[in-house]
């Protein structure tokens, strides 16, 4: 019988990743603090209050992750925090930063340092946020402050986090601060995140030549719902284009666009380009894409559907390892490292995520078997945390996370997840342990 045991590479890092919001607790200073205080705008009124009381006690869970086996771990640095007002740099709580990442390092986990993950600083997002030009080098300035303090505490840098979701969710969605409708506005929001990441990378090779720095790009599929109908392929093209294909082309070197795009900037301005020293990829789901004319007023004609398809909790979309794969093999194409900077699943009463972490690390482990340079893999997240605009509806963690007691308890996807990264495989004994069901697919013969 041939061997079933699915092997990684012995420098393969397990990890998990956070945010500043979503896990700190009293960012008070920010625009989304100031956003949940508006009724209606996060589910059931959520809010984030103490969070997972990470500027208290990150420490504890950074045990739990030792514990885990796990070697790396993503957090991002609040940048409402370290800069309270333009060009005030609180020095305690940079300290308070490089004290979590040596606490990291004493027990063997290399932190990856997010710098800018959603949250604008109050006075930034007063000025105009990422709408006004001037955020380009305010952020420059803000990540020297930060790349300077922890010069020697980190070497791997994300600058910004899904520039796309951020300009989607806050300017077309509107589920996201300030909540705005207008493709114009979301087009000149993710070219000054463009731009911005650019400007941070030079400014942290600058400081620190051996620094490796990236962007965490969020994949998403956009298949037609109707592959046979012009219009379905058409409308998934084009959210294909304005989702993936612009960061892409932007940063990457050997992403183009193609020359009919309308000027959303990035084709001629590529200052931006060849500014990646890896790219990080968060991977969650697919959609599938159909044109609706009864929608063309509200969604640009677009309509997304996923009949036939396991939905997520929470109507998160569809579970979809294998775009996982897809989305590795068409980020190969940059030829840099990857990272796999998010992947994960709510699912509250676990009865989801260890068959889903077993599928989607299969096709991690695919990629690599097709020599995809995929360095790490970085589950979202260790504890249940706030879900922006789902608040404490959508629980990603590992860990269960009662959060107004605090209470943490370990959901049976840690076992699995810890043993993976113990053994560096997937074997049976795993699948017929968390997903007996896959025994057919993952186990033939
Ligand atoms: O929680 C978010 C994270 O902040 C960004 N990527 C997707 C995650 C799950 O929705």
């Amino acid at each position: 019988m041939p061997d079933a045991t699915y092997h990684f590479p012995p420098d393969f890092r397990w990890g998990v990743a956070t945010a500043s919001h979503q896990v700190e607790g009293g960012n008070t200073n920010n625009q989304w603090w100031a956003w949940e205080q508006q009724p209606g705008r996060i589910a059931q009124g959520h809010r984030s209050g103490r969070a997972c009381d990470w500027w208290t006690n990150a420490e504890a869970d950074f045990d739990r992750a030792a514990a885990m086996n796990l070697r790396t771990l993503r957090l991002s640095i609040e940048w409402s925090r370290v800069e309270t007002k333009p060009g005030i740099i609180d020095t305690a709580a940079l300290d308070r930063y490089r004290q979590m990442l040596r606490g990291l390092r004493e027990r063997d986990i290399e932190p990856m340092v997010t710098l800018h993950h959603f949250s604008d600083p109050l006075w930034l997002a007063e000025s105009g946020g990422w709408t006004n030009p001037d955020v380009v080098a305010h952020f420059a300035r803000y990540v020297k402050q930060v790349v300077s303090a922890l010069v020697d505490d980190v070497t791997l840098w994300c600058t910004i986090n899904e520039p796309n979701v951020y300009a989607t969710s806050g300017y077309i969605l509107g589920d996201f601060p300030p909540g705005m409708h207008d493709l114009g506005t979301a087009a000149r929001v993710l070219r000054h995140m463009l731009r911005a990441h650019t400007a941070a990378y030079r400014a942290i090779h600058e400081i620190q030549p051996g620094a490796q720095v990236g962007l965490a790009h969020n994949m998403r599929f956009f298949d037609p719902a109707r592959p046979r109908r012009l219009l379905d392929r058409a409308a998934a093209m084009v959210q294909d284009l304005w989702f993936n294909r612009t960061t892409l082309a932007a940063v990457g070197g050997t992403h183009r666009l193609p020359w009919w795009l309308p000027p959303v900037g990035f084709g001629p301005a590529l200052a931006t380009r060849n500014t990646l020293d890896w790219i990080g990829l968060n991977y969650y789901t697919r959609d599938r894409v159909a044109f609706d004319r009864s929608a063309r007023d509200t969604a640009y004609g677009i309509r997304l559907h996923s009949d036939d398809a396991e939905p997520m909790d929470g109507n998160y979309g569809e579970l979809y390892p294998e775009g996982l794969f897809r989305a590795i093999k068409r980020l190969s194409r940059l030829n840099l490292p990857i990272h796999i900077t998010e992947n994960g699943i709510p699912d509250s009463d676990d009865d989801q995520r260890p068959r889903a972490l077993i599928l989607h690390l299969h096709q991690v482990w695919r990629a690599l078997q097709d020599n995809c340079p995929v360095k790490s893999y970085y589950h979202w997240t260790l504890v249940d945390n706030f879900e922006w605009a789902e608040g404490w509806t959508l629980p990603f963690g590992l860990i269960q996370l009662d959060h107004a007691t605090q209470a943490r308890r370990p959901r049976p996807s840690a076992d699995l997840y810890s043993a993976i990264a113990r053994s560096y495989a997937i074997t049976p004994e795993l699948i017929d342990a968390y997903g007996p069901e896959l025994r057919k697919e993952l186990l033939p013969g």
